[in-house]
Protein backbone atom coordinates (compact mmCIF):
# COMPACT_ATOMS: atom_id res chain seq x y z
CA UNK A 1 0.00 0.00 0.00
CA UNK A 2 1.44 3.43 -0.68
CA UNK A 3 1.10 6.02 2.00
CA UNK A 4 -1.37 8.43 1.26
CA UNK A 5 0.90 11.39 1.56
CA UNK A 6 2.36 10.05 -1.68
CA UNK A 7 -0.72 8.58 -3.70
CA UNK A 8 -0.09 9.03 -7.26
CA UNK A 9 -3.75 9.63 -7.10
CA UNK A 10 -4.52 13.66 -6.71
CA UNK A 11 -8.17 14.50 -5.66
CA UNK A 12 -10.06 17.21 -3.81
CA UNK A 13 -9.55 15.89 0.08
CA UNK A 14 -12.32 17.82 1.46
CA UNK A 15 -14.41 16.29 -1.51
CA UNK A 16 -17.02 16.83 -4.38
CA UNK A 17 -20.46 18.31 -4.80
CA UNK A 18 -22.89 15.74 -6.06
CA UNK A 19 -23.95 18.41 -8.73
CA UNK A 20 -20.42 19.70 -9.46
CA UNK A 21 -17.16 18.46 -11.63
CA UNK A 22 -15.85 14.93 -9.84
CA UNK A 23 -12.22 14.59 -11.29
CA UNK A 24 -9.12 13.45 -10.23
CA UNK A 25 -5.22 13.65 -11.31
CA UNK A 26 -3.63 10.26 -11.23
CA UNK A 27 0.20 10.66 -11.76
CA UNK A 28 1.51 8.02 -14.11
CA UNK A 29 3.86 7.25 -17.04
CA UNK A 30 1.42 4.60 -18.79
CA UNK A 31 0.64 5.57 -22.54
CA UNK A 32 -2.29 3.77 -22.26
CA UNK A 33 -5.80 4.47 -20.43
CA UNK A 34 -6.15 2.78 -16.59
CA UNK A 35 -9.35 1.51 -14.73
CA UNK A 36 -10.51 3.70 -11.99
CA UNK A 37 -12.77 2.66 -9.26
CA UNK A 38 -14.98 4.73 -7.13
CA UNK A 39 -15.05 2.76 -3.85
CA UNK A 40 -17.42 4.07 -1.17
CA UNK A 41 -16.65 3.70 2.62
CA UNK A 42 -17.77 0.00 3.09
CA UNK A 43 -15.05 -0.70 0.22
CA UNK A 44 -18.11 -1.89 -2.66
CA UNK A 45 -17.45 -0.20 -5.72
CA UNK A 46 -19.69 2.05 -7.18
CA UNK A 47 -18.38 3.28 -10.42
CA UNK A 48 -15.89 2.69 -12.55
CA UNK A 49 -14.46 3.78 -16.17
CA UNK A 50 -11.02 4.41 -17.56
CA UNK A 51 -8.65 7.25 -17.47
CA UNK A 52 -7.55 9.60 -20.38
CA UNK A 53 -3.81 9.71 -20.57
CA UNK A 54 -2.85 13.58 -20.75
CA UNK A 55 0.98 13.90 -21.10
CA UNK A 56 3.35 15.55 -19.35
CA UNK A 57 2.38 18.78 -17.01
CA UNK A 58 4.38 21.79 -17.62
CA UNK A 59 3.60 23.44 -14.50
CA UNK A 60 5.05 20.52 -12.81
CA UNK A 61 6.77 18.08 -15.37
CA UNK A 62 4.45 15.39 -14.02
CA UNK A 63 3.18 12.84 -16.58
CA UNK A 64 -0.85 12.37 -15.72
CA UNK A 65 -4.17 10.87 -16.82
CA UNK A 66 -7.49 12.44 -15.76
CA UNK A 67 -10.12 10.17 -14.42
CA UNK A 68 -13.90 11.77 -14.57
CA UNK A 69 -16.27 10.12 -12.34
CA UNK A 70 -18.48 13.13 -12.43
CA UNK A 71 -21.44 10.98 -13.84
CA UNK A 72 -21.91 9.27 -9.96
CA UNK A 73 -25.02 10.53 -8.63
CA UNK A 74 -24.20 9.27 -4.68
CA UNK A 75 -23.64 10.85 -2.36
CA UNK A 76 -21.95 9.92 1.14
CA UNK A 77 -18.48 9.60 3.43
CA UNK A 78 -15.14 7.89 2.77
CA UNK A 79 -15.05 7.31 -0.93
CA UNK A 80 -11.68 6.42 -2.32
CA UNK A 81 -10.43 6.24 -5.95
CA UNK A 82 -8.17 3.33 -6.96
CA UNK A 83 -6.40 3.22 -9.89
CA UNK A 84 -3.95 0.78 -10.54
CA UNK A 85 -4.31 -0.82 -7.19
CA UNK A 86 -3.07 2.64 -5.63
CA UNK A 87 -5.77 4.69 -3.44
CA UNK A 88 -6.41 8.30 -3.03
CA UNK A 89 -6.87 9.77 0.37
CA UNK A 90 -10.64 9.56 1.37
CA UNK A 91 -13.09 12.25 0.23
CA UNK A 92 -16.92 12.99 0.83
CA UNK A 93 -19.48 13.75 -2.26
CA UNK A 94 -22.36 16.00 -0.24
CA UNK A 95 -23.65 19.10 -0.88
CA UNK A 96 -22.39 21.70 2.41
CA UNK A 97 -19.29 20.69 1.59
CA UNK A 98 -18.31 24.39 1.66
CA UNK A 99 -19.97 25.85 4.17
CA UNK A 100 -17.61 25.48 7.18
CA UNK A 101 -14.91 26.18 4.49
CA UNK A 102 -16.93 29.48 4.07
CA UNK A 103 -17.18 30.46 7.69
CA UNK A 104 -13.51 28.92 8.63
CA UNK A 105 -11.97 31.48 6.02
CA UNK A 106 -13.74 34.26 7.18
CA UNK A 107 -12.88 33.78 10.97
CA UNK A 108 -9.22 34.18 9.48
CA UNK A 109 -10.04 37.86 9.27
CA UNK A 110 -11.46 38.38 12.29
CA UNK A 111 -8.27 36.79 14.17
CA UNK A 112 -6.17 39.21 12.07
CA UNK A 113 -8.14 42.21 13.53
CA UNK A 114 -5.67 44.69 15.27
CA UNK A 115 -6.73 47.09 18.24
CA UNK A 116 -9.45 44.47 19.81
CA UNK A 117 -9.38 41.24 22.13
CA UNK A 118 -9.67 37.91 19.94
CA UNK A 119 -12.45 36.11 22.15
CA UNK A 120 -11.77 32.20 22.71
CA UNK A 121 -15.47 32.47 22.49
CA UNK A 122 -15.10 32.88 18.91
CA UNK A 123 -11.67 31.52 18.05
CA UNK A 124 -11.33 28.96 20.21
CA UNK A 125 -9.09 28.89 23.34
CA UNK A 126 -5.86 28.68 21.30
CA UNK A 127 -6.38 31.49 19.53
CA UNK A 128 -7.55 33.61 22.28
CA UNK A 129 -5.00 36.96 22.71
CA UNK A 130 -5.10 40.53 24.14
CA UNK A 131 -5.97 43.27 21.83
CA UNK A 132 -2.98 44.50 19.85
CA UNK A 133 -1.28 47.84 18.99
CA UNK A 134 -3.25 49.75 21.07
CA UNK A 135 -0.96 51.32 22.47
CA UNK A 136 -0.48 49.20 25.81
CA UNK A 137 3.06 48.53 26.83
CA UNK A 138 4.78 47.22 25.27
CA UNK A 139 3.19 48.37 22.23
CA UNK A 140 3.77 51.69 21.12
CA UNK A 141 0.52 50.95 19.47
CA UNK A 142 -1.48 52.98 16.58
CA UNK A 143 -3.24 55.59 17.89
CA UNK A 144 -0.98 57.54 18.14
CA UNK A 145 1.37 56.99 15.32
CA UNK A 146 3.81 59.42 13.90
CA UNK A 147 5.37 59.70 10.42
CA UNK A 148 8.51 58.61 9.29
CA UNK A 149 11.29 61.49 9.59
CA UNK A 150 10.30 64.23 6.72
CA UNK A 151 6.69 62.91 6.38
CA UNK A 152 4.73 64.82 8.87
CA UNK A 153 5.22 66.74 11.73
CA UNK A 154 1.94 65.41 13.13
CA UNK A 155 0.86 61.82 14.61
CA UNK A 156 -2.49 59.79 13.54
CA UNK A 157 -5.00 57.38 15.03
CA UNK A 158 -5.03 54.54 12.75
CA UNK A 159 -6.22 52.02 15.09
CA UNK A 160 -7.76 48.55 14.22
CA UNK A 161 -8.04 46.93 10.55
CA UNK A 162 -6.50 43.46 9.92
CA UNK A 163 -2.99 42.84 10.16
CA UNK A 164 -2.12 42.21 6.33
CA UNK A 165 -0.15 38.27 6.60
CA UNK A 166 2.24 36.72 8.87
CA UNK A 167 3.82 40.75 9.74
CA UNK A 168 1.75 43.16 11.73
CA UNK A 169 1.94 45.71 9.06
CA UNK A 170 -1.20 47.29 7.71
CA UNK A 171 -0.88 48.43 4.26
CA UNK A 172 -3.86 50.69 2.11
CA UNK A 173 -3.07 48.91 -0.93
CA UNK A 174 -3.85 45.35 0.05
CA UNK A 175 -6.56 46.26 2.49
CA UNK A 176 -8.06 48.08 -0.91
CA UNK A 177 -8.46 44.37 -2.60
CA UNK A 178 -9.00 42.20 0.41
CA UNK A 179 -12.46 44.88 1.28
CA UNK A 180 -13.37 45.23 -1.94
CA UNK A 181 -13.14 41.24 -2.63
CA UNK A 182 -15.12 40.66 0.49
CA UNK A 183 -17.89 43.17 0.04
CA UNK A 184 -17.70 42.12 -3.38
CA UNK A 185 -19.13 38.47 -2.08
CA UNK A 186 -21.93 39.89 0.02
CA UNK A 187 -22.88 42.14 -2.94
CA UNK A 188 -23.06 39.74 -5.25
CA UNK A 189 -24.65 37.40 -3.85
CA UNK A 190 -27.55 40.12 -2.79
CA UNK A 191 -27.91 40.31 -7.21
CA UNK A 192 -27.81 36.26 -6.90
CA UNK A 193 -30.50 36.22 -4.76
CA UNK A 194 -28.48 33.88 -2.23
CA UNK A 195 -27.04 36.51 0.05
CA UNK A 196 -28.88 35.32 3.35
CA UNK A 197 -26.23 32.99 3.82
CA UNK A 198 -24.18 35.81 4.50
CA UNK A 199 -26.65 37.57 6.74
CA UNK A 200 -26.33 38.47 10.46
CA UNK A 201 -25.63 35.61 12.39
CA UNK A 202 -23.65 33.66 9.87
CA UNK A 203 -20.36 33.78 10.84
CA UNK A 204 -17.98 34.12 14.34
CA UNK A 205 -17.95 37.73 14.79
CA UNK A 206 -18.31 40.23 17.53
CA UNK A 207 -21.02 42.04 15.67
CA UNK A 208 -23.48 38.72 15.64
CA UNK A 209 -26.86 40.26 15.90
CA UNK A 210 -26.65 43.91 14.86
CA UNK A 211 -29.20 43.17 11.74
CA UNK A 212 -26.39 43.63 8.90
CA UNK A 213 -24.87 40.87 7.46
CA UNK A 214 -21.82 39.46 8.74
CA UNK A 215 -19.43 39.77 5.79
CA UNK A 216 -20.03 43.31 5.92
CA UNK A 217 -19.11 44.06 9.58
CA UNK A 218 -15.88 42.03 9.04
CA UNK A 219 -15.03 44.71 5.49
CA UNK A 220 -15.83 47.51 7.97
CA UNK A 221 -13.61 46.49 10.93
CA UNK A 222 -10.88 46.87 7.82
CA UNK A 223 -12.90 49.98 6.24
CA UNK A 224 -12.85 51.94 9.55
CA UNK A 225 -8.95 51.51 9.24
CA UNK A 226 -9.20 52.80 5.38
CA UNK A 227 -10.79 56.00 6.71
CA UNK A 228 -8.74 56.73 9.07
CA UNK A 229 -5.45 56.43 6.94
CA UNK A 230 -6.79 59.42 5.36
CA UNK A 231 -4.66 62.90 5.68
CA UNK A 232 -7.12 64.96 7.48
CA UNK A 233 -7.97 68.79 6.24
CA UNK A 234 -5.96 71.43 6.38
CA UNK A 235 -2.31 69.49 6.36
CA UNK A 236 -0.36 68.51 3.19
CA UNK A 237 -1.98 66.12 0.70
CA UNK A 238 -5.33 66.34 2.56
CA UNK A 239 -7.33 63.60 1.21
CA UNK A 240 -4.80 61.36 -0.04
CA UNK A 241 -4.21 58.39 1.87
CA UNK A 242 -0.79 57.54 3.92
CA UNK A 243 0.54 53.96 1.76
CA UNK A 244 0.96 52.01 5.06
CA UNK A 245 1.41 51.78 8.67
CA UNK A 246 4.26 49.79 10.36
CA UNK A 247 7.06 48.63 12.25
CA UNK A 248 10.33 50.36 11.91
CA UNK A 249 11.93 47.50 11.84
CA UNK A 250 10.95 43.70 11.00
CA UNK A 251 10.08 41.86 13.80
CA UNK A 252 11.05 38.18 14.49
CA UNK A 253 9.29 35.03 14.52
CA UNK A 254 7.78 34.47 17.08
CA UNK A 255 5.70 38.18 17.82
CA UNK A 256 2.67 38.28 19.79
CA UNK A 257 0.86 41.53 18.29
CA UNK A 258 0.72 42.74 21.85
CA UNK A 259 3.89 42.18 22.43
CA UNK A 260 5.26 44.08 19.70
CA UNK A 261 7.97 46.82 20.98
CA UNK A 262 8.76 48.01 17.45
CA UNK A 263 7.36 52.02 17.03
CA UNK A 264 5.18 52.35 14.39
CA UNK A 265 5.19 54.83 11.82
CA UNK A 266 3.15 56.13 8.55
CA UNK A 267 5.03 56.14 5.60
CA UNK A 268 4.47 58.63 3.20
CA UNK A 269 0.94 59.44 1.39
CA UNK A 270 0.80 57.76 -2.07
CA UNK A 271 -2.05 58.17 -5.42
CA UNK A 272 -2.22 54.34 -5.53
CA UNK A 273 -3.23 54.05 -1.61
CA UNK A 274 -5.61 57.45 -1.99
CA UNK A 275 -7.21 55.29 -5.16
CA UNK A 276 -7.22 52.22 -3.27
CA UNK A 277 -9.35 54.35 -0.76
CA UNK A 278 -11.63 56.17 -3.08
CA UNK A 279 -12.49 52.74 -4.93
CA UNK A 280 -13.24 50.81 -1.15
CA UNK A 281 -15.06 54.18 0.55
CA UNK A 282 -16.72 54.47 -2.92
CA UNK A 283 -18.62 50.77 -2.90
CA UNK A 284 -19.25 51.20 0.49
CA UNK A 285 -21.22 54.33 0.05
CA UNK A 286 -23.60 51.59 -1.96
CA UNK A 287 -23.31 48.09 -0.12
CA UNK A 288 -23.91 49.78 3.16
CA UNK A 289 -26.29 52.12 2.49
CA UNK A 290 -29.34 49.79 3.38
CA UNK A 291 -27.83 49.28 6.65
CA UNK A 292 -26.01 52.09 7.96
CA UNK A 293 -26.41 55.82 6.09
CA UNK A 294 -24.43 57.72 8.12
CA UNK A 295 -21.77 55.37 7.57
CA UNK A 296 -22.71 55.05 3.85
CA UNK A 297 -22.32 58.90 3.49
CA UNK A 298 -18.92 58.83 5.54
CA UNK A 299 -17.87 56.34 3.16
CA UNK A 300 -19.29 58.54 -0.02
CA UNK A 301 -17.52 61.76 1.27
CA UNK A 302 -14.08 60.31 2.21
CA UNK A 303 -14.54 58.55 -1.63
CA UNK A 304 -15.02 62.01 -3.33
CA UNK A 305 -11.92 63.53 -1.39
CA UNK A 306 -9.92 60.80 -1.88
CA UNK A 307 -10.68 61.03 -5.69
CA UNK A 308 -10.53 64.82 -5.87
CA UNK A 309 -6.70 64.17 -4.30
CA UNK A 310 -5.90 61.74 -6.54
CA UNK A 311 -6.46 63.88 -9.24
CA UNK A 312 -4.62 66.73 -7.77
CA UNK A 313 -1.67 64.09 -7.00
CA UNK A 314 -1.98 61.57 -9.61
CA UNK A 315 2.26 60.66 -9.50
CA UNK A 316 2.92 60.09 -6.16
CA UNK A 317 4.35 56.82 -6.15
CA UNK A 318 5.15 54.65 -3.14
CA UNK A 319 9.04 53.64 -4.20
CA UNK A 320 9.08 49.42 -3.95
CA UNK A 321 12.62 50.59 -2.00
CA UNK A 322 10.31 51.41 1.26
CA UNK A 323 10.68 47.44 2.74
CA UNK A 324 12.24 47.97 6.24
CA UNK A 325 9.95 46.35 8.32
CA UNK A 326 7.14 46.01 6.42
CA UNK A 327 6.48 45.54 2.88
CA UNK A 328 7.02 48.29 -0.18
CA UNK A 329 3.74 47.13 -1.60
CA UNK A 330 5.41 49.54 -4.44
CA UNK A 331 3.29 50.10 -7.73
CA UNK A 332 4.39 52.46 -10.74
CA UNK A 333 1.97 52.23 -13.01
CA UNK A 334 -1.65 53.59 -11.35
CA UNK A 335 -3.88 53.96 -14.81
CA UNK A 336 -5.70 50.99 -13.41
CA UNK A 337 -6.38 52.04 -9.82
CA UNK A 338 -7.71 54.88 -11.46
CA UNK A 339 -10.41 53.16 -13.79
CA UNK A 340 -11.12 50.90 -10.47
CA UNK A 341 -11.77 54.48 -8.43
CA UNK A 342 -13.59 55.65 -11.33
CA UNK A 343 -15.57 52.90 -11.69
CA UNK A 344 -16.73 52.14 -8.22
CA UNK A 345 -17.56 56.11 -8.31
CA UNK A 346 -19.93 56.33 -11.15
CA UNK A 347 -21.41 52.84 -10.60
CA UNK A 348 -22.04 54.77 -6.67
CA UNK A 349 -23.36 58.34 -7.95
CA UNK A 350 -23.99 58.05 -11.84
CA UNK A 351 -22.57 61.55 -11.97
CA UNK A 352 -20.79 62.62 -15.22
CA UNK A 353 -17.34 63.65 -13.89
CA UNK A 354 -16.66 59.79 -13.07
CA UNK A 355 -18.51 58.46 -15.88
CA UNK A 356 -15.77 60.31 -18.04
CA UNK A 357 -13.29 59.37 -16.37
CA UNK A 358 -14.14 55.79 -16.60
CA UNK A 359 -15.35 55.56 -20.94
CA UNK A 360 -11.73 57.73 -21.11
CA UNK A 361 -9.65 55.43 -19.30
CA UNK A 362 -7.51 52.78 -21.42
CA UNK A 363 -9.07 50.00 -18.96
CA UNK A 364 -12.40 50.63 -20.43
CA UNK A 365 -11.56 48.94 -23.56
CA UNK A 366 -8.24 47.28 -23.28
CA UNK A 367 -8.51 43.19 -23.97
CA UNK A 368 -5.74 43.54 -20.92
CA UNK A 369 -8.07 44.29 -18.44
CA UNK A 370 -8.26 40.39 -17.40
CA UNK A 371 -4.42 38.73 -17.59
CA UNK A 372 -3.50 34.73 -17.49
CA UNK A 373 -1.92 35.93 -14.80
CA UNK A 374 -5.45 37.61 -12.71
CA UNK A 375 -5.78 40.40 -11.10
CA UNK A 376 -4.04 41.50 -7.85
CA UNK A 377 -3.50 44.37 -5.42
CA UNK A 378 -1.10 45.98 -8.03
CA UNK A 379 -3.56 45.12 -11.31
CA UNK A 380 -6.48 46.36 -10.16
CA UNK A 381 -8.92 47.11 -13.54
CA UNK A 382 -10.19 44.15 -13.62
CA UNK A 383 -12.26 44.83 -10.38
CA UNK A 384 -13.75 47.76 -12.51
CA UNK A 385 -14.53 45.51 -14.94
CA UNK A 386 -16.32 43.22 -13.00
CA UNK A 387 -18.24 45.87 -11.11
CA UNK A 388 -19.27 47.71 -14.13
CA UNK A 389 -20.38 44.31 -15.72
CA UNK A 390 -22.84 43.76 -12.65
CA UNK A 391 -23.46 46.76 -10.83
CA UNK A 392 -26.28 48.05 -12.71
CA UNK A 393 -25.40 51.73 -14.21
CA UNK A 394 -26.22 53.99 -16.73
CA UNK A 395 -23.23 53.03 -19.37
CA UNK A 396 -24.73 52.99 -23.23
CA UNK A 397 -26.47 49.20 -23.26
CA UNK A 398 -24.08 48.08 -25.66
CA UNK A 399 -20.98 49.29 -23.54
CA UNK A 400 -22.39 47.17 -20.70
CA UNK A 401 -23.00 43.99 -22.95
CA UNK A 402 -18.95 45.08 -23.71
CA UNK A 403 -18.04 44.57 -20.63
CA UNK A 404 -19.99 41.73 -19.66
CA UNK A 405 -18.72 39.55 -22.61
CA UNK A 406 -15.15 40.84 -21.80
CA UNK A 407 -15.63 38.73 -18.52
CA UNK A 408 -17.19 35.59 -20.08
CA UNK A 409 -14.15 35.23 -22.31
CA UNK A 410 -11.67 35.62 -19.63
CA UNK A 411 -13.47 32.88 -18.23
CA UNK A 412 -13.45 31.24 -21.07
CA UNK A 413 -9.73 31.48 -21.05
CA UNK A 414 -9.67 30.54 -17.81
CA UNK A 415 -11.44 27.06 -17.86
CA UNK A 416 -9.26 26.61 -20.80
CA UNK A 417 -6.29 26.81 -19.17
CA UNK A 418 -7.78 24.74 -16.17
CA UNK A 419 -8.84 21.91 -18.56
CA UNK A 420 -5.80 21.75 -20.33
CA UNK A 421 -3.56 21.41 -17.40
CA UNK A 422 -2.63 18.46 -15.70
CA UNK A 423 -4.03 19.94 -12.36
CA UNK A 424 -7.04 22.35 -12.40
CA UNK A 425 -5.18 25.73 -11.90
CA UNK A 426 -6.10 28.78 -14.05
CA UNK A 427 -2.86 30.28 -14.18
CA UNK A 428 -0.76 28.70 -16.83
CA UNK A 429 2.76 27.34 -15.83
CA UNK A 430 4.47 30.69 -16.06
CA UNK A 431 2.43 32.34 -13.67
CA UNK A 432 3.80 30.63 -10.37
CA UNK A 433 4.38 33.61 -8.17
CA UNK A 434 4.49 35.12 -5.22
CA UNK A 435 0.99 34.42 -3.85
CA UNK A 436 -0.20 32.09 -6.75
CA UNK A 437 -2.74 30.43 -4.88
CA UNK A 438 -4.57 33.61 -4.53
CA UNK A 439 -3.90 33.78 -8.43
CA UNK A 440 -5.80 30.86 -9.14
CA UNK A 441 -8.62 31.90 -6.84
CA UNK A 442 -9.00 35.22 -8.08
CA UNK A 443 -9.21 33.61 -11.64
CA UNK A 444 -11.82 31.41 -10.38
CA UNK A 445 -13.17 34.12 -9.08
CA UNK A 446 -14.12 35.22 -12.58
CA UNK A 447 -15.71 32.13 -13.66
CA UNK A 448 -18.09 32.95 -10.75
CA UNK A 449 -19.25 36.09 -11.87
CA UNK A 450 -19.43 34.39 -15.22
CA UNK A 451 -22.08 32.16 -13.92
CA UNK A 452 -23.99 34.75 -12.60
CA UNK A 453 -23.49 36.51 -15.66
CA UNK A 454 -24.39 34.07 -18.13
CA UNK A 455 -26.18 30.82 -15.41
CA UNK A 456 -24.20 28.74 -17.76
CA UNK A 457 -23.38 25.94 -15.54
CA UNK A 458 -19.28 25.33 -16.90
CA UNK A 459 -18.49 28.35 -15.40
CA UNK A 460 -19.61 27.21 -12.03
CA UNK A 461 -17.93 24.21 -12.97
CA UNK A 462 -14.98 25.98 -13.69
CA UNK A 463 -14.50 27.66 -10.40
CA UNK A 464 -15.84 24.98 -8.06
CA UNK A 465 -12.80 23.09 -9.92
CA UNK A 466 -10.19 25.29 -9.12
CA UNK A 467 -11.38 24.54 -5.25
CA UNK A 468 -10.02 21.48 -6.20
CA UNK A 469 -6.51 22.34 -6.94
CA UNK A 470 -6.57 24.50 -3.66
CA UNK A 471 -7.19 21.74 -1.57
CA UNK A 472 -4.93 18.55 -2.92
CA UNK A 473 -5.44 18.01 -6.79
CA UNK A 474 -2.38 19.19 -7.72
CA UNK A 475 1.45 18.65 -7.59
CA UNK A 476 2.06 18.42 -4.27
CA UNK A 477 -0.69 16.22 -3.09
CA UNK A 478 -1.38 18.76 -0.53
CA UNK A 479 -4.11 21.28 0.24
CA UNK A 480 -3.22 24.66 0.99
CA UNK A 481 -6.06 25.25 3.39
CA UNK A 482 -4.94 24.30 7.21
CA UNK A 483 -7.69 22.13 8.71
CA UNK A 484 -9.15 21.20 5.13
CA UNK A 485 -8.16 17.80 3.53
CA UNK A 486 -6.11 15.03 4.79
CA UNK A 487 -3.01 16.57 4.63
CA UNK A 488 -2.57 19.99 4.71
CA UNK A 489 -0.50 23.25 5.10
CA UNK A 490 0.01 24.24 8.47
CA UNK A 491 3.15 25.72 8.93
CA UNK A 492 2.48 28.86 7.32
CA UNK A 493 4.78 32.29 8.09
CA UNK A 494 3.23 34.36 10.56
CA UNK A 495 3.78 36.01 13.98
CA UNK A 496 1.61 34.80 16.17
CA UNK A 497 0.11 31.44 14.71
CA UNK A 498 4.10 30.35 15.30
CA UNK A 499 3.60 26.90 16.90
CA UNK A 500 6.95 25.38 14.64
CA UNK A 501 8.98 27.96 16.76
CA UNK A 502 7.05 28.56 19.49
CA UNK A 503 5.23 25.15 21.13
CA UNK A 504 2.69 26.82 23.09
CA UNK A 505 1.65 29.27 20.29
CA UNK A 506 -0.95 27.72 17.84
CA UNK A 507 -0.63 26.40 14.31
CA UNK A 508 -2.76 28.90 11.83
CA UNK A 509 -6.25 28.51 11.95
CA UNK A 510 -8.60 26.03 9.73
CA UNK A 511 -9.40 28.26 6.52
CA UNK A 512 -6.03 29.86 6.65
CA UNK A 513 -4.98 29.99 2.91
CA UNK A 514 -1.08 29.33 1.98
CA UNK A 515 0.52 31.49 -0.40
CA UNK A 516 1.72 28.83 -2.76
CA UNK A 517 3.95 27.46 -4.69
CA UNK A 518 6.39 30.25 -6.30
CA UNK A 519 9.47 29.75 -8.98
CA UNK A 520 11.19 32.51 -8.23
CA UNK A 521 12.28 31.06 -4.63
CA UNK A 522 12.63 34.40 -2.54
CA UNK A 523 13.51 33.37 0.77
CA UNK A 524 16.27 31.57 2.48
CA UNK A 525 14.33 28.63 3.52
CA UNK A 526 12.79 27.99 -0.45
CA UNK A 527 16.42 28.87 -1.78
CA UNK A 528 18.01 25.77 0.38
CA UNK A 529 15.20 22.99 0.09
CA UNK A 530 13.60 23.84 -3.59
CA UNK A 531 16.55 24.20 -5.69
CA UNK A 532 15.21 22.86 -9.64
CA UNK A 533 11.67 22.80 -8.45
CA UNK A 534 9.00 22.37 -11.17
CA UNK A 535 6.86 25.97 -10.67
CA UNK A 536 3.68 24.23 -9.55
CA UNK A 537 5.97 22.41 -7.01
CA UNK A 538 7.99 25.45 -5.66
CA UNK A 539 6.56 25.00 -1.72
CA UNK A 540 7.68 23.99 1.26
CA UNK A 541 5.31 23.79 4.59
CA UNK A 542 8.32 25.88 6.45
CA UNK A 543 7.18 28.79 8.55
CA UNK A 544 10.46 30.29 7.34
CA UNK A 545 9.23 29.99 4.00
CA UNK A 546 7.85 33.38 3.45
CA UNK A 547 7.76 33.71 -0.29
CA UNK A 548 5.72 29.93 -0.85
CA UNK A 549 4.46 29.86 2.51
CA UNK A 550 3.13 33.36 4.31
CA UNK A 551 -0.96 33.64 4.80
CA UNK A 552 -2.35 37.12 3.97
CA UNK A 553 -5.72 39.32 3.64
CA UNK A 554 -5.79 39.58 -0.58
CA UNK A 555 -5.18 35.57 -0.35
CA UNK A 556 -7.77 34.77 1.95
CA UNK A 557 -10.18 37.31 0.26
CA UNK A 558 -10.76 35.37 -3.04
CA UNK A 559 -10.56 31.95 -0.95
CA UNK A 560 -14.09 32.98 1.39
CA UNK A 561 -15.67 34.53 -1.73
CA UNK A 562 -15.26 31.52 -3.73
CA UNK A 563 -16.27 28.90 -0.57
CA UNK A 564 -19.41 31.28 -0.06
CA UNK A 565 -19.91 31.15 -4.11
CA UNK A 566 -19.62 27.26 -3.78
CA UNK A 567 -22.00 27.20 -0.59
CA UNK A 568 -24.72 28.16 -2.07
CA UNK A 569 -25.82 25.65 -4.69
CA UNK A 570 -27.45 22.75 -2.90
CA UNK A 571 -29.45 21.36 -5.61
CA UNK A 572 -29.38 17.78 -4.40
O1 LIG B 1 1.93 39.75 -1.95
C1 LIG B 1 3.12 40.50 -2.12
C2 LIG B 1 3.83 40.01 -3.36
O2 LIG B 1 3.05 40.29 -4.50
C3 LIG B 1 5.20 40.64 -3.46
O3 LIG B 1 5.91 40.04 -4.55
C4 LIG B 1 5.96 40.44 -2.16
C5 LIG B 1 7.35 41.08 -2.18
O4 LIG B 1 7.27 42.45 -2.26
O5 LIG B 1 5.23 40.98 -1.09
C6 LIG B 1 4.00 40.36 -0.89
O6 LIG B 1 3.31 40.97 0.15
C7 LIG B 1 3.84 40.82 1.46
C8 LIG B 1 4.01 42.24 2.00
O7 LIG B 1 5.02 42.90 1.30
C9 LIG B 1 4.26 42.28 3.51
N1 LIG B 1 3.29 41.49 4.20
C10 LIG B 1 3.24 40.12 3.74
C11 LIG B 1 2.84 40.07 2.29
C12 LIG B 1 2.63 38.63 1.81
O8 LIG B 1 3.82 37.91 1.73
Amino acid sequence: AVALADSPVRVNQVGYLPDGPKRATVVSSSAQPLVWQLVDASGRTVASGATAPRGTDAASGDSTHLADFTSYKGVGKGFRLVVDGQSSPAFDIRAGLYSPLFSDSMSFFYQQRSGTPIEASLAGAAYARPAGHLGVAPNMGDTQVPCQAGVCDYSLDVRGGWYDAGDQGKYVVNGGISTWLLVNSYDRAARAGTAKALGDSTLRVPERGNRVPDVLDEARWELEFLLRMQVPDGRPYAGMAFHKIHDANWTGLPTRPELDAQPRELHRPSTAATLNLAATAAQCARVYAPFDRAFAARCLSAARTAWAAAKANPGVIAPDSDSTGGGAYGDGQLSDEFYWAAAELYATTGERTYRDAVTSSPWHTSPDAFTSFGFGWAETAALGRLTLATVPNRLPAPDVARLRASVVSAADGYLTTLSSQGYPATIPASAYVWGSNSQVANNALVMGVAHDLTRQRRYRDGAVEAMDYLLGRNALGTSYVTGYGTRYSHNQHHRFWAHQYDASLPNPPAGSLAGGPNSALQDPVAEERLPGCSPAACYVDDIGSYSTNEVAINWNAPLAWLAAFAAEHRHN
